[in-house]
């Protein structure tokens, strides 16, 4: 059976990333921070499912700055795939915490390619990297070779880490590859980030259980695709013959207010009636116009994404209020404050 290592294993593209190859057929081995307290809920159907967890699918302990752990957890579990997720994800958040995020996203990332430079079986390693490392571009849509002009601390440390598996690909012969993933959104993604606090307050304002939802700019535009697509190119990414970088993206755009409105309205609600703006959330600087080109993906991997803004924003909307009716066990939401 092939085996996969999967750092991230937690979150939203984590936990798919993992139904995905046990479907396949791997052996998955995920790494989960020892100190976290961090929900696991994503993967709590797994946990349940005798035939899968420690039979095809395990946890081991180790923090991304742990190098001695993770070196010997890859001796140990020989993985042909390694899926690197893990990092400080959230944007807005990487303002207030930039140390820690670079810490984690930029530095963690070049240590585990220490960690494979040296091993004796090297497995194949994907990064995903961001659409966030284009920043301001000065081309649209963005493809791989578009310049990099990060503008934020984690698009920066982003930066860094996908400039760090390019060397060590040229330079040292390591099969590593990075996903430059444009957002992708799901009934899993975190509380946090815009789509799924709209969708939850959607579902709560129609529920009665909420009136208003506050939001920071509301004309910020991003490409925003579906999860579960992505993580199927990031395996295909890994089964080329060549490493190779790919970005991952719809090619379309959409205001925050669109998402807004496709949300609302499938729960027959006008967002106008709902929505305050709260300065809180207004970032200190934000990327400019995102639109993903995937054509490469499309040509070599055989992949493009069919999910547009409003199917997600229902798909969105429609889990959330089967979690909060308690008819949706499986998608359970992960505790996580909102910012
Ligand atoms: O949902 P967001 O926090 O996502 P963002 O910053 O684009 O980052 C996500 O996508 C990146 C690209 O794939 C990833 F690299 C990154 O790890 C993460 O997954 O914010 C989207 C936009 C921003 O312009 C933000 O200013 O929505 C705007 N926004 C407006 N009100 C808000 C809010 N964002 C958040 N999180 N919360 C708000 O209340």
């Amino acid at each position: 059976m092939p085996t996969a290592l999967i750092t991230g294993i937690t979150g939203q593209d984590g936990s798919y990333l993992t139904d995905f190859l046990l479907r396949q057929g791997y052996v998955v081995h995920g790494l989960v921070r020892r100190n976290s307290s961090i929900s696991r809920s994503r993967l709590e159907p797994l946990f349940q499912d005798k035939q899968i967890y420690e039979q095809r699918l395990f946890l081991h302990y180790a923090d991304l700055d742990d190098a001695t752990t993770i070196r010997r957890i890859l001796l140990k579990t020989m993985p042909d795939e390694m899926y690197h997720l893990a990092g400080q994800s959230h944007v807005g958040l990487s303002f207030e915490i930039p140390e820690s995020t670079c810490q984690f996203t930029a530095m963690g990332t070049l240590k585990l390619l220490e960690i494979i430079r040296d091993l004796e079986k090297k497995p194949r390693f994907l990064h995903i990297s961001s659409s966030e490392i284009f920043g301001r571009p000065e081309q649209w849509p963005q493809a791989e070779e578009t310049p990099m002009q990060p503008v934020t601390p984690y698009g920066i440390a982003k930066a860094f880490a996908t400039q760090m598996v390019r060397l060590y690909r040229d330079s040292f012969g390591c099969y590593a590859c990075n996903a430059i993933c444009y957002n992708h959104e799901s009934p899993r993604r975190g509380e946090s980030f815009v789509t799924r606090k709209i969708s939850r307050a959607a579902a709560a304002i129609s529920l009665g259980q909420q009136d208003k939802v506050a939001l920071g700019s509301l004309d910020a535009k991003r490409d925003w695709g579906y999860a579960p697509e992505y993580v199927d190119a990031m395996w295909r990414m890994l089964q080329q013959p060549e490493p190779d970088d790919f970005v991952l993206a719809t090619g379309e755009t959409h205001q925050v207010q669109d998402f807004l409105e496709a949300a609302f309205q499938s729960v027959d609600l006008d967002w106008r009636d709902h929505v305050e703006q709260d300065s809180r959330y207004i970032r200190p600087s934000d990327v400019g116009h995102l639109i993903g080109d995937s054509n490469k993906a499309l040509t070599k991997l055989n992949w493009r994404a069919e999910t547009r803004l409003p199917e997600l924003a229902s798909i969105m909307v429609r889990s959330d209020l089967e979690l909060m009716r308690g008819t949706n066990p499986a998608e359970i939401a992960p505790e996580e404050k909102n910012r």
